[in-house]
């Protein structure tokens, strides 16, 4: 038995998994036959007969159903679920973690910590459950009270991507399920069997629980056409979906249209400003960490390097000297840095990017794919250093891969300018050590990111914090601070206590 094998068998997952799953109910879809390839080395993972459009009807059903139930539990009840979830996943934090390294191609490290992710947001959530608080509001008639109520909102979808193929959905369900609403899940069809792997994981938690409707949890593995039916479906009030651009822009677009509610979690062109007072050791392993982390592909990830002239050379030498030493390789094994490539368009896109650089001035280093040393028929890469003009067409454009796009800068208010010039707007970061260059970044005249660090790199944010950004990374806030809020819908109550009926703006009307 493989390792991937031990780990479902240990989860629970069907030795031939099915891509529908509604709570411990799994049935084939009405799709066509998909094949899931590990990125380590193209090895067969699994086959799964694909959810289609048609398929979604049924789950939805399913999950209205329990939302009758769901909806009247008492909050902090529905947390006490979501602890039995975390504890389970805390049981197979190790089993999960393996299932992400071989679909998602994550170095063993990054994986934990993903699944981490998923017990650090069950927590949160659990808390939460007790906190789905309304405001009371100075009344200005007599003997009146103004307040409101958080409710349920009703089944939620979601759509995820291969990079984070576990957390993304947990950030979402845990909250969602503490708010009071079920869940139906369209992962990538990239990573299957995490999702399978999750969904077991809800499933034993389900067996003890009979008391608990089982379409609280849904899980269909489709294609875009299965992403597009959730948009359209009038019968789920909030649609939150993380991925491209392109694919968010048509969701949410559909959710418009019937005036839904969506929370998109896009693309970003994550930039760091290093300016002459900064810790430059600091700043170096923030730097290839945000980089190539997750090989470059993490929303998060750092994509622009923007860095003052006096400290320049010495920065991008020393970023040189470390890239050409990374430990690239079988994310398995222990002490790699740097996993594959998801999949072949995706270095075939990395190239295109690095051709695209050359041909726009710019001076490309790295970059090539690594055929020695590494598993064969995996897409392992060399990051790239590319110094370039920041108005380069390529540099506004996110490329999922570790290419860094370097350049210069003399003076702050330029080098803010320049981060900001470009249409994504997640996560940012300035390294320094200048109290008025780091406020000046996190003010209102600073980076117009959603996410704006001092001194720590873009990527590996805490669950405990709004996640998301602006402009085309689309709006949306998921994870922790007051992100349960777009779950639910809120009323506003007035309730007259007095024997009178005075109206509101002193209004007369006596009859
Ligand atoms: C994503 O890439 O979609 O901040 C999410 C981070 C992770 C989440 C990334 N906590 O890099």
């Amino acid at each position: 038995m493989s390792t991937v094998q031990q780990a479902l068998a240990r989860l629970g997952v069907l030795e031939h998994p099915e891509s529908i799953v509604v709570g411990g109910q799994s049935y084939p879809g009405s799709g066509q036959t998909h094949k899931v390839r590990s990125p380590i080395d193209g090895s067969p993972l699994a086959s799964l007969q694909l959810a289609a459009a048609a398929d979604l009807e049924t789950v939805v059903d399913a999950a209205h159903t329990a939302y009758q139930i769901w909806r009247s539990v008492p909050a902090p009840h529905r947390g006490e679920f979501v602890r039995q979830v975390g504890d389970r996943l805390r049981f197979h934090k190790s089993d999960l973690a393996t299932l992400v390294t071989w679909e998602a191609g994550k170095i063993t490290q990054e994986a934990l910590g993903e699944v981490q992710e998923m017990i650090d947001i069950c927590d949160f959530a659990v808390g939460q459950s007790r906190q789905l608080y309304g405001r009371t509001i100075a009344s200005e008639r007599p003997q009146h009270r103004l307040a409101e109520q958080y409710h349920p909102l009703g089944p939620i979808g979601v759509i995820s991507a291969f990079n984070f193929p576990v957390a993304v959905w947990a950030w979402n369900a845990m909250l969602a399920w503490v708010c009071g609403d079920p869940v139906i899940w369209k992962p990538s069809e990239k990573t299957p069997l995490c999702a399978l792997g999750c969904q077991a994981v809800v499933q034993q938690v389900l067996k003890d629980n009979p008391d608990v409707p089982a379409g609280l949890s849904s899980v269909l593995v489709g294609q875009a056409d299965v992403g597009q039916a959730i948009a359209a479906s009038p019968r789920l009030p909030l649609v939150s979906a993380t991925g491209s651009t392109a694919m968010g822009r048509a969701v949410g677009q559909a959710v418009a249209a019937r005036l839904g509610r969506s929370l998109l979690e896009l693309g970003g062109n994550n930039a760091i400003i290093v300016t002459p007072s900064a810790d430059s050791e600091l700043a170096l392993r923030a730097i290839v960490f945000s980089a190539v982390g997750t090989c470059g592909q993490r929303c998060t990830s750092l994509r622009r390097l923007i860095v003052h002239d006096r400290v320049a050379d010495s920065l991008i030498q020393r970023i040189k000297a470390v890239y050409s030493d990374l430990p690239i390789g079988n994310p398995c094994h222990d002490g790699m840095l740097l996993g594959p490539l998801i999949d072949e368009p995706a270095f075939a896109a990395m190239q295109a990017a690095l051709a695209e650089a050359r041909e726009q001035g710019g001076t490309v280093f790295g970059g090539e794919r690594l055929l020695q040393g590494v598993p064969e028929n995996g897409f392992y890469v060399k990051p790239a250093v590319v110094e370039i003009d920041p108005d380069a067409a390529v540099v506004q454009r996110e490329t999922f891969a570790p290419i860094l796009y370097v350049m210069r800068y003399d003076d702050l208010d330029d080098a803010i300018a320049m981060h900001n010039n470009v249409p994504q707007g997640l996560a940012s970061a300035i390294f320094t050590n200048d109290v008025r260059e780091a406020e000046t970044f996190c003010s209102a005249a600073g980076s117009d990111c959603g996410i704006v660090n001092v001194n720590i790199g873009t990527s590996g944010a805490e669950i405990g914090g709004a996640f998301g950004g602006e402009k085309d990374t689309g709006g949306g806030r998921e994870s922790g601070s007051d992100a349960w809020k777009v779950y639910m819908r809120r009323a506003t109550n007035t309730i007259n206590y007095s024997s009178e009926l005075p109206l509101a703006q002193g209004i007369q009307f006596d009859l």
